[in-house]
């Protein structure tokens, strides 16, 4: 091979990893052919008692995702309370057991073959077709990480303060565009937010005892019946009358300004995202369905560990 070949072959491999190469749609077709139905028929008794988990799990996948790639490292947990699960945005990350129970159940089918960020994957692609979004193929093929960092989170998960330009920034970092970005703010049309993530839009937002003038006055003087101040305990869905419905009210909401974060609002700022917010808003949703499964299976790609790099673990709140 000429040096020239060398280089571009090397070049081929080291921007394949960084796009997801090792993931495919039916990694374990050989090895574990039923491991998406066995997930599913987990996640069907899981939401046919509690379908409010469906929130909590879909972003439990973005979270993963958003630190340290999609790796598994949010489940696990740390003696010293240093773990991504303990740091402030975990919040309302809930959950944790079922991501165990269905573990358990692909243990007992197919000891040591399906990945704890797999696992994440497909919970969250269910998580939407729970709430009658649209199905979409998952890639697996992931393998599991063995760090997980508190400190990490805070630099790689955005706060809800952000503003168009540290959200573009953030999304960037990891490889997702700003279709992605709108597209995948989208998954705020089901679950629910505590008051203290958007509070400071209601009370004394510049400091004169004043309410976000972003934000449609209305539903201010709703939520603060909702949310009285230092409230860190109320939940409020993020679409009201909807929570467990994945729609597309989340764009019809923005586009009113009654986006329940800054950064939902901050969709409005830029001339792409504030143009699809519109679009769908007018449209009735007409491609979000679709849209949003492209946007996960990009998400799903991101720094993740494949071939034999890695562990898959037994159990996915610990290391084998
Ligand atoms: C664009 C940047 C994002 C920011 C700043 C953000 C921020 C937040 C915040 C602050 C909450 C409420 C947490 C709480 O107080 O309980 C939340 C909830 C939620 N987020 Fe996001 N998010 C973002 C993107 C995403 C993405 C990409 C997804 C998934 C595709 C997602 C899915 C969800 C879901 C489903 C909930 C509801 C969770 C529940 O019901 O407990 N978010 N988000
Ligand atoms: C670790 O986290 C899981 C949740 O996945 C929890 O159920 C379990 O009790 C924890 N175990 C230990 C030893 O901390
Ligand atoms: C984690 O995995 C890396 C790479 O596979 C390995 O070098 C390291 O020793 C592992 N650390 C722990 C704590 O298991
Ligand atoms: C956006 O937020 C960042 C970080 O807080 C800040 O440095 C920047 O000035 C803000 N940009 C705009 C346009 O407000
Ligand atoms: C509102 O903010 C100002 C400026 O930061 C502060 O001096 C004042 O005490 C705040 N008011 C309340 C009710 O927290
Ligand atoms: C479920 C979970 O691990 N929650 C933790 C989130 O982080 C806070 C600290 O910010 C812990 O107190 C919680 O236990």
């Amino acid at each position: 091979m000429s040096t020239f070949a060398k280089v571009v072959c090397c070049l081929v491999l080291v921007l394949g990893v960084a796009n997801g190469q090792g993931l495919k749609v039916g990694f374990y077709e050989r090895t574990c052919p039923n491991a998406e139905a066995i997930v599913n028929e987990v996640m069907t008794t899981v939401f046919k008692e509690a379908l409010s988990l469906s929130g909590p799990l879909l972003r439990m996948h973005f979270h993963d995702c958003f630190v340290r790639g999609c790796e598994g490292s949010i489940l696990l947990n740390s003696s010293t309370h240093t773990a991504e699960k303990d740091s402030p945005p975990n919040l309302s990350l809930r959950g944790y057991q079922v991501i165990d129970r269905v573990k358990a159940a692909l243990e007992k089918k197919c000891p040591g073959i399906v990945s704890c960020a797999d696992i994440l994957a497909i919970v969250a692609r269910d998580s939407v077709v729970a709430t009658g979004g649209k199905f979409y193929n998952v890639e697996t093929g992931r393998r599991d990480g063995n760090v997980s960092s508190l400190s990490e989170t805070l630099t790689n998960l955005l706060p809800p303060t952000a503003n168009i330009t540290t959200l573009i920034a953030g999304f960037s970092a990891k490889g997702l565009n700003v279709i992605d970005l709108v597209v995948l703010s989208g998954g705020h049309t089901i679950g629910t937010s505590h008051c203290s993530s958007f509070s400071n839009r209601l009370y004394n937002f510049t400091g004169k005892n004043d309410a976000d003038p972003s934000m449609d006055p209305k539903y201010v003087k709703e939520l603060k019946k909702r949310c009285k101040i230092n409230d860190q305990t109320t939940l409020v869905e993020m679409d009201p009358g909807s929570d467990r419905k994945f729609d597309v009210d989340y764009f019809t909401l923005v586009t009113k300004r009654r986006g329940l974060f800054t950064s939902d609002q901050a969709l409005l700022k830029n001339t792409v995202t504030s143009a699809y917010l519109t679009a769908q808003s007018n449209n009735g949703g007409s491609t979000f369905g679709h849209d949003f499964g492209v946007s996960m299976v990009k998400m799903g790609r991101i720094g993740v560990i494949t071939g034999s790099a890695g562990q898959i673990r037994k159990f996915c709140y610990k290391n084998n």
